[in-house]
């Protein structure tokens, strides 16, 4: 990986132990690391003993508060390539088309605590900071495009009602519990929202196939001070995947750190995972012509208005050193802006400029936070800010203010020298001072329904499935009945069919009780049913598209015991191996696995490790271990759990006899080495990710 000028600058504070004696914090050397200082014997202990004292001490405040949000998180450096020249548009420096600019990027989940699951149903978290030659810009966005609230005044209430609920904190990362859809039902606002977390999209097959949004509107702006309002989209190369519900429970059993492992093996093995840049372009000229308002954080332009125009790309290329220094003490913060980017209007994001510097304040230990290397920006930073608990920088001289003329106005200002530095973008602002909620913001379903309208048919009946899972968890039937209400707001089709799982049926009546509730919790709450101008959006949809699909790093599992062709295995091998895949041999045993012609390899990974569940799709080849697989209950259940999560099974030819004696069925989705062409029909259902289409068929084999 090639140096820049932010691993140069981290650098210089890694720290390598190897073959160096070991010291107290002030860097006396440690005679005896194993023993305290005792009165005789056997004590007791000396309260002189500074190098127990030294060690102890820091142990005991070795942890800081999670963050509030977001606590769980997963983070990997890279480069940005700015590939576009939009200087029309920003005078952004590291949007300029060839510069490059390091990045770091952490992804995390929302609810759950530090040390929960991956795979837990829930928006991911996806912030990037960009470490540019005019200072740190964060792109603080999430896998999903829209948000479940309009003000930043809900926040908390939100917040509070998805974490574990306060008087026993059940559920652990989960929403399925009454608080969090009480607070829902009473907030039609969120309907979109939850239409999103309630489809594939909040349960991803890797940080690597997830698309990520800034979800706010932003501004760009040029040399001339135009403004020009923009949406940020990532879209990642490997596609947007998603695991099964059941599949996501079963990881979350087997390996709570899926995600995690998932990106860190990913850069470390080489496969650097990439996402383009895109950027929607909405001309101010633009600004109220639609049925939704762009401020509005709940609504997302669909593309088919304002296509993504890509403009550049980022590689993910090193892991970082240290969890703790890296990705624990990253700051991120919506309001760390550079020159050419502004914030717009949107309340929910007005809201956040305050929150993520305060946040940081109290969980980085007050305001030097920004001179944690992780943190710090790579041009430096010089102003008269002054001390404050664990300054790093030691700045020279007798000047901390401004004006002076001791230091000769120095640090200036850009404009005592006629440069330009960040200027907020102007605006003209006529109104009078409200609290109030606009009316603009005032239709809570079309967008949802435009949603569910784009999905393909396995992805609406998942969204029907999770959306039943959730509330038949809820304890309290009114909330149940009062969610439904929403949903009869976006689709009759939707709300019977999860009312058929509930024994609800949607109705006139029940609508109007839920409108009563929500009036009566916020009586000035605009509603208005508007039309939205797009019915269905392909975007929206996660469905492969013909000759769209990649199987690059997927994970093949080949099911292997004593005397298993090697042919068999290596000739299937290269052909993944060839479209970037990985087969990982599974067997009974850890240790030396003999092959049918003689040779032996090492074998790492068996059935008490690991489950079909991890796994894209799974082979079994030839050779004389069809006889030992025949007699392995755990082989069966491998392959029959794969079958139900819709991926691609092989069969070579003599393990045909396997296939017939399970529960798998063949179809599209199940490839035998009789079939023509077989090791390429095997990748092509591969590149669809799922035969989501078979799922019916699979979980009730006839
Ligand atoms: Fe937030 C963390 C994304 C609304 C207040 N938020 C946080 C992180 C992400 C987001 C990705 C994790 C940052 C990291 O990796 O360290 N948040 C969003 C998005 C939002 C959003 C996309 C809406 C569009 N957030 C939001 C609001 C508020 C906050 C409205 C408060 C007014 N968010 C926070 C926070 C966190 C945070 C409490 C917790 C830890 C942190 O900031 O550093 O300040």
């Amino acid at each position: 990986m090639k140096e820049n000028s932010k691993t140069k600058q981290m650098k210089e504070h890694v720290v390598d132990s190897f073959d160096k004696l070991m010291t107290t914090n002030d860097g006396s050397p440690v005679h005896d690391n194993n023993n305290t200082l005792k009165a005789g014997d056997r004590g007791p202990s000396l309260l002189q003993d500074h190098i127990y004292l030294d060690k102890m001490m820091h142990f005991d405040r070795e942890r800081i508060p999670e963050r509030v949000v977001h606590a769980r998180g997963s983070a990997a450096h890279g480069v940005f390539e700015a590939t576009e020249d939009i200087s029309d548009l920003t005078v952004a420096n590291f949007l300029k088309k060839g510069t490059k600019t390091p990045v770091f990027v952490r992804f995390s989940t929302v609810a759950g605590f530090k040390g929960s699951t991956d795979l837990a149903r829930d928006v991911r978290g996806f912030s990037v900071k960009f470490y540019t030659e005019e200072g740190n810009y964060d792109l603080v966005g999430n896998n999903i495009p829209v948000f479940f609230i309009q003000d930043a005044m809900n926040f908390p209430d939100l917040v509070h009602a998805v974490k574990p609920e306060p008087h026993n904190e059940i559920p652990q990362a989960a929403s399925a519990h009454d608080t969090f859809w009480d607070f829902i039902s009473l907030m039609p606002e969120a309907t979109h929202m939850v239409m999103w977390a309630m489809s594939d999209r909040a349960i991803p097959r890797s940080l690597r196939m997830m698309e990520g949004f800034g979800v706010h509107t932003f501004k760009l702006v040029n040399s001339e001070g135009k403004g020009t309002f923009v949406k940020f989209h990532w879209k990642p190369k490997l596609g947007v995947h998603a695991v099964a519900w059941n599949e996501a429970q079963k990881i979350s059993g087997f390996n709570s750190d899926f995600h995690r492992e998932d990106l860190w093996e990913a850069i470390d093995k080489g496969n650097f995972p990439k996402w383009d840049l895109g950027i929607q372009i909405i001309p101010e000229e633009d600004e109220l012509k639609h049925s939704f308002d762009i401020l509005d954080p709940t609504k997302l332009v669909p593309e088919e208005l304002y296509p993504v125009k890509i403009i550049g790309t980022m590689t993910l290329n090193r892991n970082p050193e240290n969890f703790f220094a890296e990705t624990e003490q990253s700051a991120f913060d919506p309001g760390r802006l550079v020159p050419g980017i502004d914030v717009s209007n949107d309340p929910l994001l007005q809201g956040r400029l305050f929150s993520y510097m305060d946040t940081q304040n109290y969980r980085l230990g007050g305001p030097n936070f920004h001179e944690l290397p992780i943190n710090r920006p790579i041009n430096g930073k010089h102003n008269n800010q002054k001390d404050g608990f664990s300054r790093f920088d030691i700045p020279k001289g007798e000047v901390s203010y401004f004006p002076n003329s001791k230091a000769t106005g120095c640090p200036y200002h850009a404009m005592l020298k006629g440069e330009k530095g960040f200027q907020s973008h102007e605006e003209k602002i006529d109104a009078s001072k409200v609290r109030k909620r606009s009316d603009s913001f005032a239709d809570h379903f079309s967008q949802a329904r435009l949603f569910f309208n784009s999905q393909s048919k396995p992805e609406q009946q998942h969204i029907i499935d999770a959306f039943s899972f959730e509330l038949s968890k809820i304890n309290d039937a009114k909330i149940r009945e009062r969610m439904l209400a929403n949903l009869n707001q976006v689709s009759e089709e939707l709300a019977t069919k999860i009312g058929d799982n509930l024994n609800i049926k949607p109705s006139k009546e029940l609508d109007e009780l839920t409108l009563k509730f929500a009036r009566q919790n916020h009586p000035d709450y605009p509603l208005k049913n508007k039309k939205s101008e797009i019915e269905k959006s392909e975007a929206l949809s996660m469905l492969v598209k013909p000759n769209e699909g990649t199987i690059e790093t997927r994970k093949v599992a080949f099911l292997v015991e004593d005397g298993v062709s090697k042919k068999s295995v290596d000739d299937l091998k290269s052909v993944l191996e060839k479209e970037g895949a990985e087969a990982v041999l599974i067997s009974g045993k850890v240790g030396p696995l003999k092959f049918k012609e003689g040779d032996t390899e090492e074998i790492q990974h068996t059935y008490k490790t690991d489950v079909s569940v991890c796994y894209d799709a799974v082979y079994t080849p030839d050779g004389d271990s069809i006889a030992k697989l025949m007699n392995t209950p755990e082989y069966f259940q491998f392959i029959e759990e794969a079958f139900m999560h819709c991926k691609a099974l092989c069969f070579g030819e003599e393990a045909i006899k396997l296939l017939n004696h399970s529960k798998v069925k063949k179809d599209k989705g199940v490839i035998t080495a009789e079939d023509k062409n077989w090791q390429n029909s095997f990748v092509d259902v591969m590149k669809l990710h799922r035969v989501w289409d078979l799922e019916e068929d699979r979980k009730n084999p006839s």
